[in-house]
């Protein structure tokens, strides 16, 4: 196996590129994956790794919203998610053929619905794998677009070099506090209102046709470059 390793890192390039994905990360999930959710500790604890891979939100798409989402959105979003799916799945495949364990998880699936959470937080290993910072909006802030990202991750023990978390941070910026109409933005990442933003989300999913708990005015709001403990 080890005759290996030099190509690892041009293996996975080569799906991300062939997938079309624009991020890729590597994380160590050693602390994080006492949180993992349905996978027993037998499982989990195969997986000292796992790889993030990050898609950019089509910033026509984001600007042709108005005061919440519509179905233009909508239909962007899962097209995103099934991207990242394939392109998780596609890594996982190649990893598994080297002889190594990968579980892909899926970009978008809540597993438990009264904590809303899935799998894994992939926002938490994005962080972890140094690919940006929590902003204000409770997202995960990268340079080169802000918010306009989203993820997917793949668990493994392909032996691989983590990267480590960024200090940055949103610096003087406050863009996204006033784009909520729910008013669950605040000054500190750790005060947002999950509640606030949920109770709108459900109102958007009823009475905009999507019947999903989508929203995007503060991925809207916060495209890059930003931050980095600067003004803007
Ligand atoms: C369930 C869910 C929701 C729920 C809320 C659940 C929640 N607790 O936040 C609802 C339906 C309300 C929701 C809303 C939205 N979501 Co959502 N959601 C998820 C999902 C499926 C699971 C999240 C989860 O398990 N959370 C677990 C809890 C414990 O984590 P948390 O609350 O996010 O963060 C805690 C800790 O992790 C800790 N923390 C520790 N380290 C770090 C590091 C970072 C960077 C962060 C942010 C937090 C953090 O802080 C928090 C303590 O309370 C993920 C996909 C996934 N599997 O990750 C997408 C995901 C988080 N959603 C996403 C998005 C974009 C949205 C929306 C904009 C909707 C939309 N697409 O239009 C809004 C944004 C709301 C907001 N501003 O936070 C993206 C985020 C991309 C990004 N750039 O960060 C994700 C990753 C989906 C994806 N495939 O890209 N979502
Ligand atoms: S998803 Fe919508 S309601 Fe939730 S924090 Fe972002 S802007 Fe506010
Ligand atoms: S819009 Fe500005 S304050 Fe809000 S999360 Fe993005 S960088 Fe941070």
């Amino acid at each position: 196996m080890s005759s290996n390793q030099p190509y690892i890192p041009n293996l996975l390039e080569r799906v991300r590129h062939e997938s079309s994905l624009d991020l890729l990360g590597i994380a160590d999930v050693h602390q994080a994956r006492r949180e993992f959710l349905e996978l027993t500790p037998a499982v989990s604890e195969k997986f000292s790794l796992a790889i993030v891979v990050g898609v950019r939100v089509s910033p026509t798409v984001l600007g042709a919203l108005v005061d919440g989402p519509n179905l233009l959105y909508y239909h962007h979003y899962r097209q995103l998610n099934f991207q990242l799916d394939r392109g998780a799945a596609r890594m996982a495949q190649e990893i598994e053929r080297m002889g190594y364990a990968a579980l892909p998880i899926p970009a978008s699936q809540i597993v438990d619905w009264t904590t809303m959470r899935g799998h894994v937080a992939h926002k938490e290993v994005a962080y972890l794998a140094g690919l940006g910072w929590r902003g204000r909006n409770n997202l995960l802030i990268t340079e080169q677009w802000g918010a306009q990202v989203r993820l997917a991750s793949v668990l493994t023990n392909l032996p691989l070099e983590p990267a480590r978390p960024l200090s940055a941070g949103c610096g003087s910026c406050r863009r996204c506090l006033s784009a909520c109409p729910a008013g669950a933005i605040r000054e500190e990442p750790g005060d947002f209102d999950h509640q606030a933003c949920y109770q709108q989300l459900k109102e958007f999913s009823k009475v905009r046709r999507i019947g999903q708990y989508v929203c995007g005015l503060c991925v809207k709001a916060c495209h890059g470059p930003v931050g980095v403990e600067g003004d803007r």
